[in-house]
């Protein structure tokens, strides 16, 4: 298939809007950028190197999260929200176009079925938009599907369950595949609700019976990101419950195993940037879903509750690139739920706290750090720290977004285009879409 152009006439906001809107706020950014820079060099930092690292993060956008999300209470719909995955890619690429931060999307399936999936990634490639890990769904039951879920699915207790689980995941390969997707994400909610209800062991070895037929089938340039979490929907255990089960069920499935970290997936207070460093360190670490949260697994907007934890995270996964001397490729991608916002405005605001996360983890001052560290100055380290995280980056990440056709300011640009205004002129409004309970 050939290779499609980005069809600047088919994006969602017209370039004008985005120069009026830029033209408006430059006198101020220069002034601000010119000033971070002065900043940045007494640290003996070029800026504009800091700026061409930014320029090359990218980060995948759900295509879960472009329809307004819910709880298990309610969810409200928004006026303008996409109906099919076509609508959620023309949304992807708004975010796209304003941040140049996000150029893939990750698909979930049965979700976002379609008929044609050649016309899809055309589709998609003219709208600026690849195709990021497809997520395999097990833990739902569909319309007309033999076989239910309810007590497990990969690991449940009888075989043609499995197999139904097994052959989902292969068809998820066949799509992504011709999307020109290198990974599969494989969340499952197997697990128990009593103590009692299952064998910890068994239902273990069976998830890896199951998990090895997928493996086998798995392209040689693909990834199999295995996501681990604590609790829910199964309340007492889970299967693949926390990253210690993960890395194991990684290690013994093969190289092309890995485990994927969403930040929601752990239990309150734990220390995620160190299980990030250890995963990291063993050669582990596939992928990751950002979100942020106060309780549970909330998926609220990256950044939004502990932008301090972002940013140490963010800490090891610099530190772990540097290491790695060019073998560094986790896939970083969003999972989150927009209950009460428009969807594109969180991922515009999740994809500037990413990017803030990145660029304050990249000015930390590493040698300094690391003599101080052998110097037992407690302070001093944890200074060194604070003086990136509270480093006002906002001017570098606005140029990174410049320099690629996007926004100093993306949310006001965007309220500015009435983009969602006028989707809700030519959108069909669907109060009863299902997707987005997540
Ligand atoms: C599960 O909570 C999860 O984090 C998995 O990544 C799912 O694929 C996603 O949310 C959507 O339900
Ligand atoms: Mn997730």
């Amino acid at each position: 298939m050939g290779y499609v152009a980005i069809d600047q006439t088919v994006l969602g906001i017209p370039r004008d809007v985005i120069d009026k809107d830029n033209a408006r706020l430059m006198d101020a950014h220069l002034a601000d950028y010119e000033a971070l820079a002065v900043r940045l060099a007494r640290s003996g930092i070029d800026i504009e190197d800091i700026v061409s690292k930014l320029m090359s993060l990218e980060v995948g956008l759900p295509s879960w999260g472009m329809t307004s999300g819910g709880t298990r209470f309610a969810r409200f719909p928004l006026a303008g929200e996409p109906n099919d995955v076509y609508e959620k890619i023309e949304d992807c690429s708004v975010v796209q176009q304003l941040t140049g931060l996000t150029p893939r999307v990750s698909l979930h399936f049965p979700w976002d079925l379609t008929e044609d999936y050649v016309a899809l990634r055309q589709f998609g490639e003219a709208h600026g938009m690849g195709f990021d890990a497809i997520n395999s769904n097990t833990f739902q039951d569909q319309v007309g599907q033999k076989r239910s879920y309810k007590f497990g699915s990969l690991s449940h207790a009888n075989p043609q369950t499995r197999q139904q689980a097994i052959d989902h995941n292969l068809q998820c390969i066949d799509i992504g595949r011709q999307l020109g997707s290198k990974a599969l994400t494989v969340w499952i909610g197997d697990g128990s609700n009593f103590p009692g209800q299952c064998e910890f062991t068994d239902t273990l070895e069976r998830y890896l019976e199951s998990l090895r037929a997928v493996y086998a089938e798995l392209p040689n340039d693909w990834r199999l990101l295995i996501e681990h979490k604590m609790y829910e929907p199964a309340l007492y255990s889970t299967v693949i419950q926390d990253w210690g089960t993960s890395i194991l069920c990684a290690q013994a499935l093969g190289d092309k195993a890995q485990c994927l970290v969403d930040l929601g997936h752990h239990g309150p207070n734990v220390n995620i940037e160190m299980i990030v460093a250890r995963l990291a360190q063993f050669g582990k670490l596939g992928g990751f879903h950002f979100n942020d949260s106060k309780y549970g697994d909330d998926d609220l907007d990256s950044g939004s509750i502990n932008p301090f934890q972002l940013f140490l995270v963010f800490n090891e996964l610099v530190s772990a690139e540097r290491r790695a001397k060019g073998n560094y490729n986790p896939s970083y991608m969003m999972d989150q739920s927009h209950n009460v916002t428009d969807p594109i405005e969180s991922l515009l605001n999740s994809a500037r706290a990413i990017a803030g996360a990145y660029v304050k983890a990249l000015i930390v001052d590493r040698e300094a750090l690391k003599g101080y560290q052998a110097d037992n100055d407690v302070i001093m380290a944890h200074n060194c720290l604070r003086l990136a995280f509270e480093t006002d980056v906002r001017p570098a990440l606005a140029t990174a977004r410049m320099r690629k056709g996007g926004a100093i300011d993306p949310i006001a640009c965007y309220r500015a285009s009435s983009y969602r205004a006028l989707k809700a002129e030519t959108r069909v409004f669907n109060p009863n879409l299902g997707g987005g309970i997540v």
